[in-house]
């Protein structure tokens, strides 16, 4: 597609909004990037894109006032189709693409995009890593944190690109077509966005909408979508039957053992899948065994995913912030089933029922300490299931849990939502539990009591 002194208008000053403007402008299109917040922060952007050639319209002017002058309209993930902002291009029945669907019609590279509730950003890392080892020039961003379109702008002849890709990303595209496309998982997730878990499903679906029967479709082996177009692997840690599977500690492919996980610093059950469907990537490549463990047996699991924070003789502080729906909750208790656990849990209220897990509490949980916007709604949820207790915020949680756990067992950070009712994003909670676990954590005391 030829931008050429097209005007384009790109929603949503974040990181995919600022990387699609500049890669509009590497194109020779006229940009206008509106966005409908204001705050010192957006201002000096605005500024310093303005001397990029990128006009900026802020606050009340980030809702256009003139939309049929535009050619294409991109719009950034975190902005809903059915916000203000989008209506009047909408209105106007302006074309309206993601940040994913614009890069990826400028794109060359091999695609393989990593979609699912859990585990993308280990699995696209874990990707990387493999084919990197292996030989080939790769990229990896997506909502993994650098935006498809900032890789684009750099114009290196990356033999692949490897993209973790939200449900958002998926909501507008054409002719976007990963020729691998692993799905990770799926669990309830977004329903602060979406109007039913269908919805949400069916946004993430796109990324097999563009498929062919020359691409490869990577599923997770207990939930495999219907109508896949593409070849397809399946995967998983507890069905027998996927192509991919696991005895012991052994991930194995028909009857070869691929990868001992023993072996690999990444533990638990979830994180063999992740392996699964990296290996299974790289076998597509043709890849050996031996070159495949060579390039990820350093690697360790990113933060705040079942991170171990603290092991002060019996009592384990993990810090699993990322855990922010219940699919990620679960599996983190299965991860130390038997054990003394008590969860730390709760944050911003997102529509999800947290009895949706009430059995895995129910059996792994011996007390279940409960702050943010939906503790009440939790408690209620969990009250025959465990000892429920409130706490006014997430230091005082750590200290109730601190008290709870006795002199040994875990203390498991895994609240099920996200965080946006009193953080700015589960990194920032997440090093509030450890700075809490660290301030308030005094192992002698414990063992006083
Ligand atoms: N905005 C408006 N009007 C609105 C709403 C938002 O103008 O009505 C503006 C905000 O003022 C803000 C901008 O939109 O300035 C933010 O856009 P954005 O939310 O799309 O943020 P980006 O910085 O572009 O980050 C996005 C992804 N964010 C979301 O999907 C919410 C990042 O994923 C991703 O890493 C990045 O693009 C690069 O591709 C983050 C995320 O939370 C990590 N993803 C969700 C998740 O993992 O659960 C899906």
């Amino acid at each position: 597609m030829n931008y050429k002194d097209k005007k384009l208008a790109i929603l949503g000053c974040g990181k995919s909004g600022i990387a699609a403007s500049r890669l509009a402008m590497r194109k020779g299109a006229c940009v206008d990037l509106f966005d409908t917040g204001s705050s010192d922060d957006l201002n000096s952007k605005a500024e310093s894109l303005s001397k990029e050639g990128i006009k900026v319209f802020l606050g009340e002017g980030g809702i256009c006032g003139n939309p049929n002058s535009y050619e294409l309209v991109v719009v950034s993930p975190g902005i809903s189709l059915d916000w203000d902002i989008v209506k009047p291009f909408r209105s106007a029945g302006k074309k309206i693409i993601s940040e994913i669907e614009f890069s990826y019609s400028f794109c060359n590279s091999e695609i393989v995009g990593v979609t699912g509730t859990n585990g993308k950003t280990t699995t696209v890392e874990l990707i990387g890593k493999i084919l990197e080892g292996c030989g080939r020039t790769v990229a990896v961003g997506g909502n993994h944190g650098r935006p498809f379109a900032d890789i684009i702008i750099e114009d290196k002849n990356y033999s692949t690109i490897v993209l973790e890709i939200s449900s958002f990303q998926l909501e507008a595209i054409n002719e976007f077509c990963p020729h691998i496309a692993v799905w990770t998982n799926f669990a309830a997730d977004h329903l602060d966005r979406y109007s039913s878990i269908d919805e949400y499903r069916d946004a993430k679906l796109n990324i097999f909408i563009n498929q062919t029967d020359e691409d490869w479709a990577i599923v997770n082996g207990l939930e495999k979508p219907n109508g896949l177009k593409a070849q397809t692997v399946t995967f998983s840690a507890y069905n027998e039957l996927s192509d991919y599977r696991l005895n012991g500690s052994k991930i194995a492919n028909s009857d070869n053992v691929l990868l001992d996980q023993s072996l690999t610093k990444l533990r638990g059950l979830h994180n063999a899948e992740n392996l699964m469907a990296a290996i299974a990537v790289a076998k597509i490549h043709g890849f050996e065994n031996k070159e495949i463990l060579d390039s990820i047996m350093d690697y360790k699991a990113p933060a705040h995913r079942c991170e171990l924070v603290l092991d002060s003789n019996g009592i384990q502080f993990i810090n699993d912030s990322k855990a922010t729906n219940l699919h990620a909750v679960a599996s983190a208790l299965n991860s130390f089933r038997g054990q003394n656990i008590v969860l730390i849990a709760g944050g911003k209220n997102k529509g999800i029922s947290y009895s949706d897990i009430n059995t895995t509490v129910n059996s792994g949980v011996s007390s279940a300490v409960l702050f943010g916007e939906n503790r009440f709604e939790v408690a209620e949820e969990w009250k025959e299931e465990t000892n429920c207790v409130l706490a006014q915020d997430l230091d005082e949680a750590v200290k109730m849990a601190i008290r709870l756990v006795g002199n040994s067992g875990i203390v498991l950070f895994s609240p099920g939502t996200s965080s946006f009712d009193m953080f700015n994003g589960y990194e920032d909670r997440g090093n509030s539990f450890i700075e809490s676990v660290m301030r308030n954590f005094h192992p002698k005391n414990n063992y006083d009591k």
